[in-house]
C-alpha cells in the first residue's frame, strides 16, 4: 500500500443544504453518514479532514451549527468507492443557549437517529481529555437500538503528550463499554485514509 495521499482520492466534495427540521430535508437517496459529538468537540473540523478541503464552518466558538448540515462526497479509498451523504449535526450540551434551543436540538437529533432510512453509520465524537458523558452514552444505545452502527473517534490528541495518547484513547473506549482498539484518533496525523476504511466498512 502507498503513502495516505494514494490510498485516498476524494473526487468531489460539496455543500448540499442545511435542514433546521428532518421535514426539510431535500430528497436524498445515497447512505448518509452522521458526525454527532459536544458542541466544539471538533465535527465539522472532521468533516473537513474527511474531505481533504474546507467545506464546513469551523469556529472556535461553541455553537456554531445549529441546522443538519448535508456534504455531498464521492472518491475511492485502497481501491474501494464510495459515494455518500456527510451530515454534521449540531452540537450538545452548549449552555449558553436556552434550555427550549438545546432540547430542541436533542429532539432533532434523536429524531434523526430514530428515524431516518438513509441513515447507516454515526462517528460519534468525543473530546479525549474528557470521559463520555450521559450524553454521548446515550446517543451510543440509541444508535444501538436503532440498528445504526456507531464509531467512536477521540479528538484532539495533538493538545496532549504522545506518551499519554494510549491511555486516553483507552479512557475514552471504557466510558463506552468499549476496547481500545475499537475507537479511533484523531488530531495526531490519524490519516483520514483509515478513517474512511472504518467508514465504509460499516456502510
Ligand atoms: N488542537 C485541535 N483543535 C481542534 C481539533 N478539532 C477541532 N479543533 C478546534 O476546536 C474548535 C471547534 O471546532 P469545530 O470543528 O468548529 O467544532 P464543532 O464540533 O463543529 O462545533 P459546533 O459546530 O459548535 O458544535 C476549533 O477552534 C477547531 O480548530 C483537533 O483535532 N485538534
Ligand atoms: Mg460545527
Amino acid at each position: 500500500m502507498g503513502e495516505s495521499s494514494e490510498a485516498l482520492h476524494v473526487k468531489h466534495a460539496e455543500f448540499l443544504f442545511g435542514a433546521p427540521t428532518l421535514a426539510a430535508i431535500r430528497k436524498q437517496s445515497a447512505p448518509e453518514v452522521a458526525i454527532i459529538g459536544r458542541s466544539n468537540v471538533g465535527k465539522s473540523t472532521f468533516v473537513n479532514r474527511l474531505c481533504q478541503r474546507k467545506i464546513a464552518r469551523v469556529s472556535g466558538r461553541p455553537g456554531c451549527t445549529q441546522e443538519l448540515n448535508f456534504y455531498h462526497v464521492d472518491g475511492l479509498v485502497e481501491g474501494a468507492e464510495f459515494d455518500l451523504n456527510l451530515v454534521d449535526m449540531p452540537g450538545f450540551g452548549f449552555a449558553r443557549l436556552s434550555k427550549e434551543e438545546r432540547e430542541e436540538i436533542s429532539r432533532l437529533t434523536v429524531d434523526y437517529l430514530r428515524n431516518r432510512r438513509q441513515l447507516r453509520t454515526v462517528i460519534l465524537l468525543n473530546d479525549c481529555r474528557r470521559r463520555p458523558e450521559v450524553d454521548e452514552v446515550s446517543i451510543q444505545r440509541i444508535c444501538i437500538e436503532a440498528g445504526v452502527h456507531c464509531l467512536i473517534v477521540a479528538t484532539k490528541l495533538d493538545k496532549e503528550k504522545r506518551s499519554q495518547h494510549e491511555r486516553l484513547l483507552k479512557d475514552v473506549a471504557n466510558g463506552f463499554g468499549l476496547e481500545r482498539g475499537d475507537i479511533l484518533g484523531t488530531g495526531d496525523g490519524i490519516s483520514p485514509a483509515s478513517i474512511w476504511a472504518r467508514v465504509i466498512s460499516l456502510l
